[in-house]
């Protein structure tokens, strides 16, 4: 009788697990175009790091304000700390909501190998990470991207100095760790250049062969 009730327990457990994919790309290489798209379709929460930096940034008294902004601005990536915080808290705040919904998209990290090990430590053993979506994309039509929406956006970072400094991080912090990941088989890799279609096309392929 306990053991079986023990059972059912664990079993709860590893099914509540968080279950994460994790979203990469270079700036503007749609990754958060198409996290709305996942959403709609497979229920998964996203949590844009980007954005949560952003919020916590604009918070009334936060002490990591300007600190933030001053990375942002630059395309340099924010010390791990503050960042897997934010996540963290993301996370936990969506399952005590609701236990069931364990599916998370985390858009925009980890960037290096500071976020790597910081996920690493903090977060390891409490979520599973099932594979990386990584949106291929030249680096000419990224700066493109970023610098139409910039006309809207009123994004700090979407103006042709912060995109070269964006750029440049890309290169050489994050493209190896999508590579890293590439060695474990953890990474699909997607055309990020098509059409917004034509990549959810190739996005739902990899979710339902996952599913
Ligand atoms: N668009 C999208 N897809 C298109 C398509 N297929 N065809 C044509 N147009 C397409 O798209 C960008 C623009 O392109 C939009 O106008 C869209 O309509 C169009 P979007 O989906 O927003 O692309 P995304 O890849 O999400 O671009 P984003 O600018 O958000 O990427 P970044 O990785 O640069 O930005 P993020 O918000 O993740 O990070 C910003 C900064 O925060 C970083 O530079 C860093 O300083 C900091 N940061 C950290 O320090 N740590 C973190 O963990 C995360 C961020
Ligand atoms: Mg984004």
């Amino acid at each position: 009788m306990i053991i079986n009730s023990l059972g059912t327990l664990v079993r709860k457990l590893l099914l509540m697990k968080p279950r994460v994919v994790f979203v990469l790309g270079g700036p503007g290489a749609g990754k958060g175009t198409q996290c709305v798209n996942i959403v709609k379709k497979y229920g998964y929460t996203h949590l844009s790091a980007g954005d949560l930096l952003r919020a916590e940034r604009s918070k009334e008294g936060t002490k990591y304000g300007e600190l933030i902004d001053s990375y942002i601005k630059e395309g340099n990536i924010v010390p791990v700390e503050i960042t897997i915080d934010l996540i963290k808290r993301a996370m936990d705040e969506t399952m005590a909501e609701d236990a069931t919904r364990n599916k998370f998209l985390i858009d925009g990290f980890p960037r290096n190998t500071d976020n790597l090990d910081g996920w690493n430590k903090k977060m390891d053993n409490d979520a599973d990470v099932k594979f990386v979506l990584f949106f291929d994309c030249s680096n000419e039509i990224c700066i493109e991207r970023c610098l139409e929406r910039g006309k809207v956006s009123g994004r700090t970072d979407d103006n042709i100095k912060s995109l070269q400094k964006r750029i440049q991080t890309y290169m050489q912090s994050t493209k190896p760790i999508i590579e890293q990941y590439e060695k474990e088989g953890k990474v699909r890799r997607v055309d990020g250049a098509k059409s917004v279609d034509e990549v959810f096309d190739e996005v739902q392929k990899i979710f339902d062969a996952e599913n």
